[in-house]
């Protein structure tokens, strides 16, 4: 019943910062998810006696997705795939499951952060056997296999039935279809103090999590209304929607401005969270003080020790290059390693793998640590939790004693979306000449200490990334950093990356963009941004 199709290659199946996002029109074209899985299945040397995970966000067309994975799986010679059920898991969980299934990897449908629909974006990751995203030797190899595939293989068969747990088969391929929740709530409590958090809301605590209609509502409740006792309803947003509701689920202030206004209200919760398409990404919020996901990676790793999973300490902190170095200063003063590497999970495996870090994060609401092999929203969620329990202090005390300890970094993104693709690497071609020229200058008061296109040594496998963000740093301790974005799906993105330092809390304004100023100016001066794209203003500040 396994057939073999004739197929022609497809243009532009290059996997980006995290797999394959593009409009779900063209994933639904006929073939279009067929080669790229297929192209997955050569690039890792066949399917024969593997054994998979399978899940996603639950975004549309997920469920048609899914089940041409399977077919293909089977056909491919795969022994077993375990699925969510429904299909759904969120990254983090599916990150686990591999791991703890000890399973060759994972196909994980999902475009993350951005919208759901007939007319938005579907994607597909696939995750390697350590958990994490495929490095880009892997994904190099799946966009070789796209431009030359001639045939993918499938088994005509009914569907499969996923939405039953239990055990099923397709042709000789074993099905496990496993409830989404289970395995992931187990191992946060083996990592956090589930009691010292049930004492927390018993004693009156307040939290908003807000789901924004995407997958981890299913998990949030699960711990924290049902495991941990939060009162009903603290989670919002908690069913899954194929269109998410047409909410866009990017947890950010400017997306989850229903929890902002409520975490900003007269009678706010004690502490507010929010998480994207695919439980991934976090943000977290106190009564009235926003956290930024720097500085939230920066506390973190302060106090993990709080935690029963970290109470022996961390071996190192990695952040992607355009996070702030907040992290750096927490480091620095614990005696800790710290790693900069490019932006996108798959770049901290190999320190994970290695033990050379415990703790991950990234300027774009990503936190994580050696847990599983992907960011994790829940996690930091659930970690910020057990340090708010522990330390029996407001999230407001806790920044403010944080920044006296270790100075303070403001930051923020700018983000230019969908620039025609000439326009953006008009912008990065101009700055990226002016490179060189840079060391030395006086620029808006500040003098540029280091100019360059940031490359990676990968200190573990000696693999080099290059062309990975333009960065430009001052003698002050400022910086700017420019690159395009690796997850649009329309035309180009521009991420502009600001930051400066301060000594204390009390250091600069209140106003983020405001102390930012000098920054901004530096970059429109050296970059040009509004002057080339004819924009007046960035379409997202976080
Ligand atoms: C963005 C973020 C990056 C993140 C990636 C995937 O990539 O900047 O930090 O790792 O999304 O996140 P880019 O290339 O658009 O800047 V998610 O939640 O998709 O898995
Ligand atoms: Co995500």
């Amino acid at each position: 019943m396994s057939t073999v199709r004739a197929t022609k290659p497809i243009e532009g199946q290059k996997p980006g910062t995290s797999g394959l996002r593009k409009k779900t029109r063209v994933f639904a074209a006929p073939g279009y998810l067929e080669n790229f899985v297929q192209a997955i299945f050569d690039a890792i040397g066949g399917g024969e006696g593997k054994t998979f995970v399978l899940g996603g966000d639950g975004r549309y067309f997920s469920d048609r997705a899914a089940q041409v994975i399977l077919k293909m799986a089977a056909a491919n010679g795969a022994a077993r795939v375990i699925v969510g059920q429904n299909a759904v898991l969120s990254t983090p969980a599916a990150s686990h499951l591999i791991r703890l299934n000890k399973t060759d990897g994972g196909f994980i449908m999902s475009a993350s952060h951005n919208p759901g629909g007939p007319d938005e974006d579907f994607g597909l990751k696939f995750n390697a056997a350590n958990g994490g995203p495929a490095p880009e030797a892997l994904t190099d190899a799946m966009f070789a296999v796209t431009k030359t595939i001639s045939e993918y293989r499938i088994v005509d068969a009914p569907d499969v039935d996923i939405a039953t747990v239990g055990e099923t088969t397709l042709g000789s391929m074993r099905v496990r279809v496993v409830d989404c929740v289970a395995d992931y709530a187990a191992l946060m409590e083996t990592l956090f103090d589930f009691k010292a958090l049930r004492t927390l809301f018993a004693g009156g605590f307040r939290m908003r999590m807000d789901s924004m209609n995407a997958v981890t509502g299913p998990y949030a409740r699960e711990i924290l209304e049902n495991r941990l006792g939060a009162p009903k309803g603290t989670v919002t947003h908690a069913v899954p929607l194929p269109d998410f509701g047409g909410m866009h689920p990017d947890p950010n202030p400017v997306w989850a401005h229903e929890l902002m206004d409520e975490m900003f209200g007269a009678s706010g919760p004690d502490f507010g969270a929010a998480s994207d398409g695919d439980g991934d990404r976090n943000m977290v919020v106190g009564r009235g003080i926003y956290v930024s996901p720097s500085d939230s990676l920066a506390v973190l790793a302060a106090n993990a020790h709080l935690a029963p999973g970290y109470k022996t300490g961390l071996k190192g902190i990695a952040r992607s290059m355009p996070t702030s170095a907040a992290a750096d200063r927490v480091a620095a003063k614990l005696g800790l390693a710290s790693y900069e590497t490019p932006t996108g999970w798959k770049f901290f495996g190999n320190l994970l793998d290695a033990g050379r870090a415990t703790i991950c994060g990234e300027e774009s609401f990503g936190t994580g640590s050696d847990h599983v092999r992907e960011k994790d929203g829940l996690w930091a969620i659930l970690l910020w939790l057990n340090i708010l329990a522990e330390r029996k202090e407001t999230v407001e005390e806790i920044m403010n004693a944080h920044w006296r300890a270790y100075g303070r970094n403001y930051y923020s993104r700018h983000d230019y979306d969908a620039l025609p693709v000439e326009v953006a690497e008009r912008v990065m071609g101009g700055l990226r000449a002016a490179l060189g020229s840079l060391p030395g200058r006086k620029v808006q008061g500040m003098t540029v200490a280091h100019a360059d296109d940031f490359a990676y040594n990968d200190p573990v496998d000696g693999s080099v990334s290059k062309g990975q963000g333009l960065r430009v740093s001052f003698t002050d301790g400022s910086r700017l950093v420019l690159r395009l974005s690796g997850t649009g799906t329309e035309g180009a993105t521009l991420r502009l990356y600001l930051e400066r330092c301060a000594a204390g809390p009390e250091g600069l304004t209140e106003d983020v963009q405001a102390a930012l100023a000098p920054v901004i100016a530096a970059a429109e001066e050296l970059a040009g941004i509004r002057a080339i794209t004819g924009r007046e203003r960035p379409d997202v500040v976080t």
